[in-house]
């Protein structure tokens, strides 16, 4: 199914950096979803923990390969794919898909960052890309929902640096802190309130981070992230080039139950792991 965007969309998109599409997936594909990523024991061996600055942690995994799990097909949906494909205005690619993973009390905070201030570093010469976020329990401030800083990806690339926590070692990587206290007092911070099922749409320049998971519910989210058909990387790294995405029945994740990886997601496993 082809959701036509329209001009208002558009609009909020261009001007603000991103839009919410309330519920994009059902409770049915997020039940499924959610009992894939639960269960899949390649879910489990993939995982790491991500610290913060004062040491909580959120747990990810990352795979370049959208496969045909539960979780996976979401990023080659034509519901997703023809949203990112209007926002972005052109063909996109699957560039990689995460779950972040906070853990009621215990989940950590994301420093603001731009998704493009890593991707750069990847070879690709434009930001035409962007994330979907997809909520998989409820998100809200309390239990460290997205926040984005809004019409933040005018500014352009900020430089990316790894923060340096209170005791001197090195911490997670997040923009330029400078740049970040201003875009500060003047992009309005929205925290990104979702429901099950709800999908933020944003774009590589637009700043984002989240608090750490202060209540008794857990927050896990799935995001999507593709590039443009246009703009494949000019060197070699772990993320991949253009390969056009076989996009998916909008049915496929409710049709075909709970599905797990079958191996070729080609997982990464960039983060380190807690003794
Ligand atoms: O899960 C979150 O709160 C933030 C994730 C994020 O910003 C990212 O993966 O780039």
């Amino acid at each position: 199914m082809t959701i036509n965007l329209n001009e208002e969309d558009k609009k909020n998109f261009n001007d603000d950096g991103y839009i919410i599409k309330k519920g994009l997936f059902n409770a049915k594909e997020i039940e499924n979803i959610m009992k894939a990523l639960e269960s899949d024991p390649l879910i489990k061996e993939h995982m790491f923990d991500r610290d913060d600055s004062d040491g909580n942690s959120t747990l990810s995994v990352q795979w370049n390969n959208p496969g045909n799990s539960s979780y996976g097909v979401g990023a080659r949906l034509n519901k997703v794919v023809n949203i990112v494909e209007q926002l972005l205005e052109e063909e996109v690619y699957h560039w990689h898909s995460k779950v972040t993973a906070k853990a009621a009390r215990e989940g950590g905070a994301w420093e603001w960052h731009q998704d493009y201030g890593y991707w750069y570093n990847h070879g690709c010469l434009y930001p035409k890309m962007m994330s979907v976020m997809v909520a998989i329990d409820k998100s809200v401030k309390d239990n460290g929902c997205l926040q984005v800083l809004k019409g933040s990806h005018h500014i352009g690339r900020i430089d990316h640096i790894k923060k340096v926590k209170e005791n001197g070692d090195l911490g997670q990587i997040c923009a330029d802190q400078e740049r970040i206290k201003w875009a500060e007092t003047r992009h309005e911070n929205i925290y990104c309130e979702m429901e099950p099922g709800d999908s933020l749409f944003f774009h590589g320049n637009t700043l984002h981070g989240s608090g750490a998971n202060k209540s008794d519910m857990r927050r896990w989210a799935l995001l999507f992230c593709y590039n443009s058909a246009s703009n494949n990387p000019f060197i070699e790294t772990h993320q991949p080039y253009y390969k056009p995405i076989i996009k998916a029945d909008d049915n496929y994740i409710i049709d075909n139950g709970v599905t797990f990886g079958d191996g070729s997601e080609n997982f990464q496993s960039t983060y380190t792991k807690k003794s």
